[in-house]
């Protein structure tokens, strides 16, 4: 650690301790109302269910700027030398993480570093912080759930980065998640995260779809083979969104990215990792994205946040919309939880909450909206009930002919001569019913 920018323990939090579990009738605004880390939930605890994670660019650089106005937050850490500042946010960071009790932190290069003038500097001021994180998850217990490349601030990226037309800046980002490789296999990352930036295009006029595919294909090959080579053994994800900053983004939603990486080959070490204001921009529900990977046994991890039903953009709002968390858990819960995953706060307080608390509120929200899921989803799947209505509705297929046809041994002119006398009954699909039951499971 280089003593010439550390100022010490210095307390960046003041006035604020470690976030306890109060129980949903407390009046504390900074306490847990429904995460009880400890309490056990089918044989594990809530914290090892959830595996929550800090997003650092969220958290410690988003400054509430937005296209029509400057920064609203005013950060503790902030320094006219910007080592100075990114040793300060870095120790603020942790700081935080052990205060709200945390079990995982994600960050991008960018965002914990400034990356200087040229390569040698970028290098040497990211593996300085990346020194400091290394001492500081040793002294907390923290751990990296994932870490990944910023490939799309830079202007230099401005036509992508494994999909730019210019083959001098593909190699320039391969040197960037070289860099991000080496960095997480020193710091025992868990997972490494591939979000598409500006990996799509603007008009069809000036590109060749199938040849930046291929090349996306390449580069993530040549970088899983990296990773492996120097001891990385954790989960790669693809982050499906479909639009923004690009018009077309080529990883576009779960099913598209899968399609992706089993042309590319990539299907041993791949996985994907849903993020909810992602599957909306998508047209598609947060459990859709979250079941379409489950059932290509592709799920991965999740970027926890929230959009706006309102807003066609990616508003990263902190999750509160229990429903939506309760839907999540069922299909985490029942593809078997996580893994090398969690649940990463890909989310930003707004820019008109200014209060250096809000930051630990607006992650109380999202704990308690994910624990109330948690706990929810478990309450429906061990009651059996939902489970059996579905069970009950494809019966038809668990004997006889349909088992058959499920096992393929039916030709098309046997089922056929099925259809020619099997009686057509309707069979309800009791939606309504279901949903008055989980309000039940929810209120009741
Ligand atoms: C942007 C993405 C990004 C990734 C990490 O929309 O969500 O934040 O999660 O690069
Ligand atoms: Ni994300
Ligand atoms: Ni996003």
């Amino acid at each position: 650690m280089s003593a010439q920018y550390f100022t010490g323990d210095q307390e960046f939090f003041t006035g604020i301790g470690a976030i306890r579990f109060e129980g949903p009738r407390s009046d504390n605004p900074l306490a847990f109302k429904f995460y009880d880390p400890a309490k056990k939930i089918a044989g594990k605890t809530m914290k090892e269910h959830l595996r929550f994670a800090i997003a650092y660019w969220h958290s410690f650089c988003a400054d509430g700027a937005d296209p029509f106005g400057r920064a609203s937050h005013d950060f503790p850490w902030n320094h006219a030398n910007p080592m100075t500042a990114a040793h300060l946010k870095a120790q603020a960071a942790f700081e935080f993480f052990t205060k709200i009790g945390a079990p995982y932190y994600c960050f991008h290069d960018a965002d914990v570093a400034p990356e200087g003038d040229n390569v040698d500097e970028y290098q040497k001021n990211y593996w300085e912080i990346a020194r400091i994180f290394r001492t500081l998850q040793d002294k907390t217990g923290v751990k990296l759930l994932w870490n990944t490349a910023n490939l799309f601030s830079h202007p230099r990226y401005m036509n992508g980065a494994a999909t730019n037309p210019d083959f001098n800046v593909v190699a320039r980002a391969a040197l960037q998640i070289q860099t991000c490789l080496d960095v997480n296999v020193f710091l025992g990352g868990e997972g490494y995260t591939f979000w598409g930036g500006r990996e799509g295009y603007m008009s069809l006029w000036n590109t060749d779809m199938k040849r930046e595919a291929a090349h996306m294909g390449t580069f993530l090959r040549m970088a899983r083979d990296y990773g492996r080579r120097i001891g990385f053994s954790g989960a790669y994800y693809i982050e499906p969104k479909p639009m923004e900053p690009s018009k077309h983004q080529y990883d576009y939603d779960a099913a598209t990215s899968i399609g992706f990486i089993k042309e590319q080959g990539l299907e041993k070490d791949f996985r994907l990792n849903i993020e909810n204001n992602h599957a909306t921009l998508a047209g598609h529900t947060f459990a859709h994205e979250l079941q379409v990977a489950s059932d290509a046994g592709l799920l991965g991890s999740v970027d926890a946040n929230q959009g706006d039903a309102q807003n066609g953009w990616d508003t990263d709002e902190f999750p509160c919309d229990v429903y939506q968390t309760v839907e999540a858990m069922m299909v985490i819960l029942r593809s078997g939880g996580f893994t090398t995953g969690g649940l990463n706060f890909d989310a930003k307080r707004r820019r008109n909450s200014t209060d250096m608390e809000d930051l630990f509120i607006a992650h109380i929200l999202g704990f308690d909206t994910f624990a109330l899921g948690l706990t929810l989803a478990d309450r429906i799947i061990s009651d059996g009930v939902v489970d059996d209505l579905l069970a009950k509705r494809y019966s038809s297929f668990d004997s006889g002919s349909g088992a058959d046809f499920e096992k393929g041994k039916l030709t098309l002119e046997q089922l056929a001569g099925i259809g020619k006398t099997a009686p057509q009954t309707k069979t309800s699909g009791k939606q309504e019913y279901i949903q008055s039951l989980v309000n039940q499971y929810l209120f009741g």
